[in-house]
């Protein structure tokens, strides 16, 4: 197949070192802009567009961002990003293209730290707060980072990182931190004016395995991802208070909760530490209407539910992991809603597929959102018609260039990119997903998806958390394995094994049944909420 070569616009960027790790065109995806608002101009800085747009357009004193110690105008917050801009640029000595790493919970000021480096045409690498030196400074190589924003709690661990660039510490009270410099600068600061595909992002995956990557985005893919979902799907608008648990770290809450909020004129709320209770809490307090986090999240929030307000509450929106059906089915019941379920990847940024509404059909994540073409295709990369399973093809207006990196081969390939997901189209264009591709358990000859024993399993009343996963077994091939955490006032026993045993072969094909059962306190997750299986099946949980 011949594609046509990505040509790139004029860079703002005097360090060019993002546009020189870019993959080669040919093995970039395909990128589609199959609706008007994707028609980006060819200049293009997209807080410009978030954040300077909205005040010229006389929304200055709306609420932006909301935070455990302070609230925001879209004034106040251009204020604030302008004097960041300042520092980064005459203080630090920065130039367009140098990375600058931010590291901080989920607060107004790292949101003004990250729109500051977008707005002055430098590049986020944003990473989660619980990440360690040694991970640190592996991202810091990788990314070849110039400097280091951090929140002044977070800071000890920067000490352990050989060769460190320079760390400036926010919401600290040292005399040179982020704050007294900013102290020292005038407000206004020009945007750099990038092209619309200079790279302003590199996103680290979450990485349940293997060596982090970095996925390279562009200004225009910043707007793009808010100008499908929100716009399509959610149908978000500037009354909008947003609100969830995902990190800025993670693209997850930065679209959710930064991005799409100022897209809209809306407000988004950003709060630290944040428990099932705590989020429900929260909701209350600050009148939220659209919820983002993890399914797992849903699951503690159902049963708590009943003691809070949630009234203000008009989408839920749940994504990072399959949403169980019996999840879904808690969710409504306890609050009346019917959650938003979308399938994302830190390769394209944000959702892909899902369904809201009246289009929600419970059991599949839903279908692509406009702007994203979805397919199944085979392991020849034929696709296959409904009702086989086989592997997540997509794209659309953004996609995977991963940061020199050969994993961009296995990501990409004839302009599709493969999400690692095994997923089933019906005839009516709905995708269900299965599993994980290399998750999938082959018992005897059986196709199982762990995902489906796992809904089983949630449905019993002791059942708290549980992961489905293939063991190694010289009969079967593999044989099922459940991984499962008790509510209080269960036991682990003999006795419960075979109730749950016989609980999921009453309810599904007998052999699909998981043989082995083992019981934990908690079960192993990413930052992101996702259940690392890796570490179930090797018996590291
Ligand atoms: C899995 C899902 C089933 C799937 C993400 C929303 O999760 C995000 O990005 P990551 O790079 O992981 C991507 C992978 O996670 N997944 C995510 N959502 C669902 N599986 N149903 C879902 N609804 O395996 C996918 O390939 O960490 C999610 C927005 C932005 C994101 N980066």
């Amino acid at each position: 197949m011949t594609r046509q070569t990505p040509v790139l616009g004029i860079s703002a960027h005097q360090d060019s070192f993002a546009r020189d790790h870019l993959p080669p065109p040919a093995q970039w995806p395909e990128l589609r802009f199959d609706l008007p608002e994707l028609a980006y101009p060819a200049r293009l800085n997209c807080v410009r567009e978030l954040l300077d747009a909205a005040v010229a357009r006389g929304q200055g004193a709306r609420t932006a961002l909301i935070g455990e110690h302070e609230t925001l105008s879209y004034a106040e917050l251009q204020a604030r990003v302008d004097r960041i801009c300042q520092v980064l640029v005459r203080d630090l000595g920065l130039v367009p293209g140098q990375r600058v790493l931010l590291r901080g919970a989920n607060t107004p000021m790292m949101a003004a730290c990250i729109l500051a480096v977008l707005k002055a045409g430098l590049i986020a690498v944003p990473t989660m707060p619980l990440l360690r030196a040694r991970e640190l400074g592996v991202i810091i190589g990788k990314a070849r980072v110039n400097a280091v924003l951090c929140a002044a709690s977070l800071s000890a661990e920067l000490e352990g990182i050989p060769d460190c660039p320079p760390v400036l510490c926010f919401g600290g009270s040292a005399p040179d931190g982020l704050e007294a410099r900013m102290g020292a600068q005038e407000a206004a600061f020009t945007a750099c004016d990038t092209a619309a595909d200079d790279v302003c992002l590199i996103s680290f995956t979450s990485g349940t395995t293997g060596i982090p990557k970095g996925t390279m985005h562009f200004h225009r893919d910043v707007l793009a991802i808010c100008d499908c979902f929100p716009r399509y799907t959610l149908r978000s608008s500037g009354d909008d208070i947003f609100i969830g648990t995902p990190p800025l770290a993670f693209t997850f809450g930065l679209g959710g909760l930064l991005l799409f909020p100022l897209r809209v004129g809306g407000a988004g709320v950003l709060l630290e530490k944040l428990t099932p209770e705590g989020l429900l809490a929260a909701i209350a307090r600050h009148r939220a209407t659209i919820c983002f986090t993890a399914p797992t999240f849903y699951r503690q929030m159902a049963a708590l539910a009943a003691g809070h307000d949630l009234r203000s509450l008009q989408q839920t929106v749940s994504a990072g992991e399959a949403l169980p059906l019996a999840v879904r089915e808690a969710w409504q019941a306890a609050t009346g809603l019917q959650m938003i379920d979308g399938i994302g990847a830190t390769e394209l940024l944000h959702i892909f597929i899902s369904a809201a509404g009246a289009d929600i059909r419970p059991g599949a994540t839903g279908k692509p959102v406009p702007g994203y073409q979805a397919c199944v295709l085979d392991m020849a990369g034929r696709p296959v018609g409904p009702g086989v399973v086989g592997r997540l093809a997509v794209k659309g207006p953004t996609g995977c260039r991963y940061l020199a990196d050969e994993r961009q081969r296995d990501y990409v390939v004839d302009g599709w990119n493969l999400t690692g997901d095994a997923y089933e189209m019906d005839a009516d264009g709905y995708f269900y997903y299965r599993a994980r591709t290399d998750d999938m358990i082959i018992s005897a000859g059986y196709n199982i998806a762990g995902a489906e024993v796992e809904d089983v399993l949630l449905r019993h009343p002791a059942v708290a958390e549980c992961g489905v996963v293939g063991q190694p077994d010289e009969e079967r091939g593999q044989i099922v394995q459940a991984h499962i955490v008790l509510k209080p006032g269960f036991t682990g026993d003999a006795a419960m094994v075979q109730t749950l045993q016989d609980f999921v072969k009453q309810a599904i094909a007998p052999y699909k049944y998981p043989r082995a059962i083992a019981f934990h306190a908690s079960l192993p997750r990413t930052e992101t909420g996702k259940l690392q299986r890796f570490k179930l099946r090797t018996g590291q949980a």
